[in-house]
């Protein structure tokens, strides 16, 4: 899933594709390159952001997903808001991509449900600006799964179909860089939960810290090595996507990981 932020914010790329040329041009060569999804957001969730509004949400998202979609490129809808996740599908986005996993607009499951798409419901506790006070667990694998279970049975009981559901850790979202490595151990705990996961660790500071050096964090525009060890890694584990800002260099690494792996905590890799 290649990341396409349409934001002016966004902590990696925000302000490079507001324009909508820029955008759908990225999108194409995020295709081109092999992602399979691309993954249009016109609301930045880094920790401290402002909300934008629905109508400004709507205006930096349609153009661009009618484009990509149009062009043949299989688009999913970063988005919170119900309202803007049927905008998005009616103008061809074939998964919504819910980074609060329906808690954020309580409109999000039922219309989910009426829609004929996949749903990542993603582990959130907040909104971005008091998402760093709601970083408190007695367990953070357990936490999350006990939470992710809830969503996943919120979402079933609003009408989605089980089997569309995928779901994923929310690395960065309420969570430290402690928290973020546990999970990334303790995945086959939500593995355990039946459906598919997904993870977000692209370019996200816990690698910055990772790599750390006597002038403090690595940027962010040099973690993609690092990000690249986890696409692997995940892979072999087989997960079933990993949300990125490349994609060429993430194929090539799942290629490696697919063509290694022989047998996986989570079952299913090594046929592939
Ligand atoms: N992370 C961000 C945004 N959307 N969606 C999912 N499903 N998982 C994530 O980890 C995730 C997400 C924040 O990163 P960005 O600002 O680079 O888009």
């Amino acid at each position: 899933m290649g990341i396409l932020n349409v934001t002016p914010d966004s902590f990696s790329d925000g302000g490079q594709y507001l324009d909508v040329e820029a955008a759908v041009a990225h999108g194409l060569a995020l295709f081109a390159d092999g992602a399979d999804l691309v993954d249009v957001g016109g609301e930045s969730t880094r920790p401290g952001a402002q909300r934008a509004s629905v109508e400004t949400e709507l205006a930096r998202v349609l153009p661009v997903v009618g484009r990509l979609t149009a062009a043949g490129v299989p688009v999913s809808v970063d988005t919170m808001r119900a309202e803007v996740a049927v905008a998005a599908v009616a103008a061809g986005a074939v998964l919504v991509n819910d980074v609060s996993g329906g808690l954020a607009d309580p409109g999000m499951l039922p219309a989910v449900a009426a829609l004929d798409v996949d749903y990542v419901a993603m582990h959130w506790r907040g909104h971005s600006d008091r998402m760093a006070d709601l970083a408190d667990y007695g367990d953070v694998v357990t936490d999350v799964t006990t939470e992710l279970a809830e969503r996943l049975a919120a979402a079933i009981a609003a009408g989605v179909a089980a089997d569309r559901v995928i779901l994923d850790p929310g690395l960065g979202f309420a969570k430290t860089a402690v928290h973020n490595w546990a999970l990334l151990r303790g995945l086959p705990s939500l593995a355990a939960l039946g459906r598919p996961l997904l993870v977000g660790a692209s370019r996200k500071r816990f690698l910055g810290e990772l790599l750390a050096g006597p002038e403090g964090p690595r940027p962010v525009g040099e973690r993609d090595d690092a990000g690249l060890a986890i696409t692997a890694l995940l892979a072999a584990a087989g997960v079933w996507g990993v949300r990125t800002h490349t994609a060429r260099p993430q194929r090539d690494a799942i290629s490696v990981a697919a063509r290694l792996s022989v047998g996986n905590p989570f079952g299913g890799a090594a046929d592939r």
